[in-house]
């Protein structure tokens, strides 16, 4: 259990430090915000769309490029220790868990994409006031922190919308050099954000609609204070997720296949309703409910519908996820997928009308289908969400991967000590036992106010 006591500091005491640190001032100042998922959880990866708003807290860097080809990067918190390294192409991973392989990931993923030769060296100091493994997106904003900071000393920094997309989608497979099959939703929202706004974020391609948050009702973020941590632990949990969905969408092809034809094909699930078919929910129900008749498949069962070997079917979408007794629970999670868009598609148009009521309910059915479809909740974040229920808010869902983390609420604007209160008696008091609970000061309790998205600028 984490206590989530966060420092925090100015840019002036961060320009300080690295001088300090580094014996000189630093070049370049770069900020990336967190982000909150109102809606649409575990869906990104499967290419549906999200709901999702940037925070005001963010990972900041300055640095300063060097004239050999070493980076070296510290945090101005001393949990997270520092390391240098030769900038080549094919960056050999730190140690497993290692902060240091999201700054790797953004650098490899540039290095890559844009060919470079030069491999300029660079000096980093970080700092951030996210929450880590909270579900609030510390480790993208560190992706896209360090990546624009590169830019910068590439002497390629942003300068349209659709750079930042294309910077976007980049990051998004970039990241997966730390073992994680997530999805494109975190880049997107920290690159393309907005102030005073969520964005309905759409994939392949990558189109991002902003959409304004409610004048009245805020949303409110509460730290379960269990950690996710998906660079250590977690990672394993999470991939079930994706590495599930393929099976299902190669299951679901295959039906698709048969109902319209063999030269169907479905990259992604969402495809289904996005790509060549342009099916409605209503037929990717049918659709579902013919591939999916049980609520678990067996391997021997996918193999059979497939055509194709246990090993093939490990060595294209499983790898080596253990078949559970009984089977994958297919059913279930691709009800998930089918449930969850058409909530992203209401809570959009009820941001909107302003319809707030709506939008809580979609977020309590959102946080069922996660707990009970997808199997992402814990016993923590379902007492935290029936608590924010009992304490007035009109919804209430775990936020991000889940395991752990935050859950967000949506609140009457004017209610947020009375909610605040209620969430410290009856969760970090009396659920977890913890003395004195002021979620407020501690930061366990956070309102969300969305701000704009990440920059970078020459000192
Ligand atoms: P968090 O909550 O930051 O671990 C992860 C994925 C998202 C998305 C959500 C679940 C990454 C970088 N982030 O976010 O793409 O799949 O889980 O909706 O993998």
């Amino acid at each position: 259990m984490e206590d989530g006591t966060i420092a925090f500091y100015s840019n002036t005491e961060l320009i300080d430090c690295f001088s300090s640190e580094f014996g000189g001032p630093p070049q370049i100042l770069t900020r990336a915000p967190g982000r909150v998922n109102l809606l649409g959880e575990h869906v990104d990866y499967n290419g549906l769309p999200v709901l999702p708003m940037t925070i005001d807290r963010a990972v900041t860097i300055a640095a300063r490029k060097r004239d050999d080809h070493s980076v070296t990067i510290r945090n101005l918190d001393n949990a997270f220790a520092g390391e240098a390294f030769e900038n080549v192409l094919g960056l050999p991973h730190s140690a497993q868990g290692s902060w240091i392989n999201y700054c790797k990931a953004a650098m490899e993923g540039i290095n890559t994409d844009r060919m470079i030769e030069s491999f300029p060296g660079m000096n980093i100091l970080c700092a951030g006031t996210i929450p880590p493994a909270s579900g609030l997106s510390s480790s993208s904003a560190l992706v896209v922190a360090t990546a624009l900071t590169y830019l910068s000393v590439l002497e390629q920094p942003l300068r349209s919308e659709s750079q930042r997309t294309d910077l976007a989608a980049l990051l998004a497979g970039a990241e997966r050099y730390v073992g994680v099959h997530g999805g494109g939703m975190d880049q997107a929202i920290i690159l393309l954000g907005g102030k005073e706004c969520a964005c309905k974020i759409n994939f392949f391609p990558l189109r991002v609609e902003r959409v304004p948050v409610f004048r009245d009702h805020l949303f409110v973020i509460c730290n379960s204070l269990v950690k996710a941590d998906k660079s250590g632990s977690a990672v394993h949990r999470y991939n079930e997720g994706p590495l599930t969905c393929r099976l299902i969408r190669a299951l679901a092809e295959k039906h698709a296949q048969m109902a319209f034809g063999e030269e169907i094909e479905i990259e992604h699930l969402g495809d289904l309703w996005f790509g060549p078919l342009c099916l409605t929910n209503a037929e990717v129900e049918s659709l579902f409910s013919e591939a999916f008749p049980q609520p678990r498949t067996t391997l021997a069962q996918a193999t059979a519908v497939l055509g194709i070997g246990e090993a093939e079917i490990r060595r294209k979408w499983l790898g080596d996820l253990p078949e559970p007794d009984g089977g994958y629970n297919l059913q279930a999670r691709a009800r998930h997928q089918l449930t969850e868009l058409a909530r992203v598609e209401q809570g959009r148009d009820c941001l909107l009308a302003g319809d707030a009521a709506t939008f809580g309910s979609l977020m309590n059915d959102s946080h069922q289908s996660c707990a009970h479809d997808y199997g992402v909740s814990s016993p923590q974040l379902d007492t935290l969400v029936e608590v924010a229920r009992q304490a007035g808010a009109l919804g209430s869902r775990l936020t991000g991967a889940g395991f752990g983390g935050c859950t967000v609420s949506l609140i009457e604007k004017d209610s947020l000590e009375s909610f605040a209160n209620a969430i410290a008696t009856h969760y970090y008091e009396e659920y977890l036992n913890l003395a004195n609970a002021d979620p407020l000061a501690q930061d366990w309790v956070l309102p969300a106010q969305p701000v704009s998205p990440a920059d970078s600028e020459y000192l």
